[in-house]
């Protein structure tokens, strides 16, 4: 099994998470956008979006980070990182969305106005809109965690959408917002917790160490 990424990609991340927590041995095959490498004839034979992650798995090529990782639910069931009650999936999946399409979104204005620009040609406005956009879902989830009352997402076990949010949460972390401040105290312990973990190390981006 290999997974195509790119060092930090939170969508990489995430699979990389699942597969860990799976048990499953994989190799990571890491590509580079400044070399081409996404862009290449034999990268875009995998996904012709010409993004990471792709799974390999045998003949199969996956791409599309959900995708993968329910294809990883399904072929490995053991541990189950999705919760046994439907409707507690359901939630579960909600949680997914609400990181990949909100928080992702917001995530790529910071990564435009941040991560893509040298700090002297960086936009304040821009910056400061787009780091607004991500405190609020970071409001969002400290809310949803509280509430809940566990450790983890769902409460008490770890699934699917820990290991969905946290490389999103420690990216934005890196981009310069505050995410340890006393108003995120759930999140906080949250990460404390997933960062005991062995999957936590195993995956930490080789460029952030
Ligand atoms: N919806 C996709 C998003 C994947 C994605 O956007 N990956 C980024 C890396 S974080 C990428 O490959 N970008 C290509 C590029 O920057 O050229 C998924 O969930 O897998």
């Amino acid at each position: 099994m290999k997974i195509y990424g790119m060092s930090g990609s939170p969508f990489v991340r995430r699979t990389e998470l699942v597969l860990t927590e799976k048990g499953v041995d994989y190799k990571l095959v890491t590509l580079s956008r400044v070399d081409g490498d996404l862009q290449s004839p034999e990268h875009l034979a995998r996904n012709p979006r010409g993004r990471v992650p792709v799974l390999e798995d045998g003949d199969l090529l996956l791409y599309e980070s959900q995708a993968i990782v329910e294809y990883l639910e399904d072929r490995y069931p053991e541990p189950a990182l999705v919760p046994a009650d439907f409707g507690d999936r359901g939630h579960m999946r909600v949680a997914e969305m609400e990181c990949l399409i909100y928080f992702g979104g917001v995530l790529t204005t910071v990564a435009q106005n941040v991560f893509m620009v040298a700090p002297e040609k960086r936009d304040p406005d821009k910056v400061s809109d787009a780091l607004a956009g991500v405190l609020a879902e970071l409001d969002r989830l400290e809310q949803r965690g509280a509430s809940r009352g566990g450790t983890y997402l769902m409460g008490g076990d770890i699934t699917r959408a820990d290991l969905t949010w946290l490389p999103f949460v420690e990216l934005v972390g890196r981009a310069g917002v505050d995410i340890d401040a006393d108003k995120y105290g759930w999140t906080k312990a949250w990460r404390a917790a997933l960062a005991t973990r062995p999957s936590y190390d195993k995956t930490y981006p080789a460029h952030w160490r």
